[in-house]
């Protein structure tokens, strides 16, 4: 057996069942071994931006990892912007990426470059395995590091000749490590401020925005009088009836400072202090006020779920009562497409266990007081900045999730940096329907030359702003890729397109035409 075949084994014994790929010929022997080892599905992607997203979103939802398959230095750094978001949002990814044979690296053919280099700052791994007999293990250890808590990116890279070679065969995972426990002094420490009188707040991500996590903060909120809030963004939030509803800190920093005005204590579950995403002139970077002090309960890397449970019997809040939110969304809007209307609209006909992925920039800052009451939902959101996540994001939800409705709504300008993706959704019939929210612009970006304080704005800037001449036509892109779909200039006309499309089994695209 050769180094490929022993390396895909050991990731499929290891519960690495999904492979997102752009290969090469440096990868060709690992394709070759795709197909003689049962359990492994390979996806397509035809940019790698999009199977790094992928992987991202399959392994948020799955919580184990799936693997990429890159053609070397190129194919990394055309996929390097989605794994620094997965960096960001702690998830697990097994980063394959092919390089030459050993001995052929000194020719400094064309496609030689260093890529352990170009790897190292959005890895928090990397490893070249030196010869075939090695690769198996290397690609254990590569998994066992994505493993590592809370999750993280582990390249490895694969010359030609370890994968051509003859190998070990597969080898055993080594144990994976638990989360750690918090201690005793975090949790004591945490309970006493709380119980101190003075304003407080808790502050979450993570694992403590799912159900559980949720509800325990509740009870602690609800016994002690502190606030409680969850990052801006955050990697995977369980929402919607049934669950316990919390706010995000607002993006715009007047607005955070405004939430966060009079706060004494900030208790942080799994999250980071606050700080504001940009720097702008005369506005602060930590968005509590200065002498806010903070306690960690749990780091993101510690088990926040166990740690929320012990704070509260210390606090005795096990059994405070809780309000989930009901069931109950708003009606469904009518009239002229906006930011409003179609969030009213969103949270009436998010499906029953829907995934939401949101890439919705500033239309879709708003969206969530309205979908607070619609059905039980998941929502992944981008937590590296770094635009051109979201239609990634949905197809790896989609296939670690085959049985749920993936919802992906989706800025325009963002859509365009990984656009490839809905080629991948039809060609794996991934149940994804997109909102595609045509502004005709990078609308935020508008907004921010006022707040950064830019002056005599002319018509060079706008136009750098401006997504016209010519109108992107999103049906007719979709269609071209083997994505159904259809353009809306009204509420009416989006209600029912949305319906529509959500009732398919499969890809479906709605454009939504904002005034
Ligand atoms: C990789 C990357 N390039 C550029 C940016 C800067 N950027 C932030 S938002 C934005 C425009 C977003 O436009 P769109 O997706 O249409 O959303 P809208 O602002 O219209 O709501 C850009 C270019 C970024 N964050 N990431």
């Amino acid at each position: 057996m050769n180094g490929a075949e022993s390396l895909v084994r050991t990731l499929v014994n290891g519960g690495v069942n999904v492979c997102f790929s752009n290969p090469g010929t440096s990868e060709m022997h690992f394709v070759a071994a795709l197909d003689r080892v049962e359990g492994m599905r390979c996806v397509l992607a035809l940019f790698e931006g999009v199977a790094t997203g992928a992987a991202d979103g399959y392994a948020r939802m799955k919580e184990t990892p799936a693997a990429t398959l890159l053609h070397l230095g190129p194919g990394l750094a055309n996929g390097l912007a989605n794994l620094h978001n997965a960096m960001k949002a702690a998830t697990p990814v097994v980063n394959i990426v092919g390089d030459h044979a050993t001995y052929h690296r000194d020719y400094n053919s064309p496609l030689t470059s260093d890529i352990e280099t170009a790897a190292k700052p959005f890895s928090g791994w990397v490893k070249t395995s030196p010869t075939a007999k090695t690769v198996a293990d290397d690609g254990a250890a590569a998994i066992a590091a994505a493993m590592l808590p809370p999750g993280q990116v582990a390249t490895l890279i694969l010359p030609g000749d370890t994968a051509w070679n003859e190998g070990s065969g597969p080898v055993k995972m080594p144990p994976l490590p638990a989360r750690a426990k918090v201690s005793e002094d975090a949790v004591k420490e945490s309970a006493r401020v709380l119980r101190a009188g003075e304003p407080a707040m808790l502050l979450l991500t993570g694992l403590a925005l799912r159900e559980k996590g949720l509800e325990l903060a509740a009870r602690i909120a609800g016994k002690t009088g502190c606030r409680m809030l969850a990052q801006t963004f955050n990697r995977r939030m369980e929402r919607g009836a049934g669950r316990i509803s919390i706010d995000r800190i607002p993006y715009p920093v007047d607005q955070a400072l405004k939430t966060l005005d009079g706060v004494k204590h900030i208790v942080l579950v799994g999250s980071r202090i606050p700080v504001a995403f940009f720097a702008y002139p005369d506005k602060p970077s930590l968005l509590a006020p200065k002498d806010t002090q903070f306690t960690t309960l749990s780091t993101i890397e510690e088990d926040s779920v166990h740690a929320l449970e012990w704070l509260a019997d210390e606090l005795g809040a096990a059994q405070y009562p809780i309000e989930p939110s009901e069931y109950g969304p708003q009606p469904l809007a009518t009239g002229k497409i906006d930011s409003i209307t179609l969030a009213q609209s969103i949270g009436a006909l998010i499906p029953e266990n829907g995934i939401v992925v949101d890439e919705g920039v500033s239309t879709g800052r708003g969206f969530f007081p309205s979908t607070r009451n619609a059905h039980p939902h998941t929502w992944l959101q981008n937590m590296g900045g770094s635009i051109g996540i979201g239609m990634p994001l949905a197809t790896g939800a989609a296939v670690a999730c085959p049985d749920r409705k993936v919802l992906s709504v989706q800025a325009d300008g963002s859509a365009m940096y990984t656009i490839q993706s809905l080629w991948t959704q039809a060609r794996e019939n991934l149940d994804i329907t997109t909102v595609l929210l045509n502004n005709k612009s990078y609308a935020i970006l508008r907004h921010e030359l006022a707040n950064v304080g830019a002056q005599n704005v002319g018509r060079k800037a706008l136009d750098m702003l401006d997504l016209s001449r010519p109108d992107l036509d999103f049906v007719q892109l979709a269609r071209g890729m083997g994505v159904p779909g259809e353009r809306v200039e009204n509420m009416d006309e989006f209600n029912t397109a949305l319906a529509r499309g959500l009732a398919v089994k499969g890809p479906y695209l709605v454009e939504a035409m904002l005034g």
